[in-house]
């Protein structure tokens, strides 16, 4: 089978774009100015064990500022959620209406000590209804510094897998038009201290964000068309060579 340079060009372009088509960002905070956020003991008591400055230009970011969380001391096991309330309005707190799929965001992990991430990360949200929803991160992924893109995807009709509450799991669905926090839960390293750990790019996607398997699979299908295409791409390259030659 022979394809024409120019089709064949088209081809791989086109599969190149989709391998790097980017989620469309609904709505980002990047702390370019300070975003409203809060941070609270996980009791949902103040002050919380640690410290939130936004926007703070010390822990760079991408691109700076960010914001930066801050535990002066440690003794044992403590918890905080940092987290957006107060400027939950339209697609914030109706995810449901806005069709959220995904939610990223930038991570610092600078803990200091033996290792730089956290005792345990996760993602949350919580509703109306007094539910709160629960992503888990694997904490010993998070690179130590900035790591970006960490995320979760997420859907309006059906809890995804990685999601749960100790509430009732019944109302994820009017749970995810009415929200009143979103944010994220840190267990900080016990009995450490002077650890920081900061956040960037918190951002709610309107498509999934991709899977590693979707990048297998996604693999594995530039890998057949190049195989395929491989005979058509040389002609295609020495076409193109050609035609800038002259
Ligand atoms: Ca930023």
């Amino acid at each position: 089978m022979r394809f024409s340079p120019l089709f064949t060009i088209l081809v791989c372009w086109v599969v190149l774009v989709a391998l790097h088509a980017p989620a469309a960002p609904i709505v980002s905070d990047d702390w370019y100015v300070d975003e409203g956020w809060d941070i609270k003991k996980e009791d949902g008591t103040t002050p919380a064990f640690g410290t939130h400055t936004e926007p703070d230009s010390t822990l760079s970011g991408n691109p700076v500022p960010a914001l930066k969380i801050a535990r002066s001391s440690g003794s044992g096991v403590e918890n905080d959620y940092v987290y957006d309330s107060g400027n939950l309005v339209g697609n914030w707190a109706n995810m449901g209406g806005s069709v959220v799929q995904s939610i990223t965001f930038d991570f610092y992990a600078g803990a200091g000590g033996a290792v730089d991430h956290p005792a345990g990360l996760r993602l949350y949200f919580k509703a109306g209804s007094g539910n709160v929803w629960y992503y888990n991160f694997v904490v010993t992924d998070l690179v130590s510094g900035w790591g970006s893109s960490y995320g979760a995807n997420i859907n309006p009709t059906t809890p995804l897998t990685g999601w749960w509450t100790t509430g009732d799991d019944s109302l994820w669905q009017s749970d995810f038009t009415n929200v009143n926090e979103v944010g994220i839960w840190i267990s900080y390293q016990p009995n450490y201290a002077n650890q920081i750990y900061g956040l960037d790019n918190f951002t709610l996607h309107d498509t999934p964000i991709p899977e590693p398997e979707t990048y297998l699979v996604l693999g594995a299908v530039f890998l057949s068309l190049a195989i395929m295409f491989r005979r058509n791409l040389d002609a295609s390259l020495a076409w193109l060579r050609g035609r800038f030659r002259g």
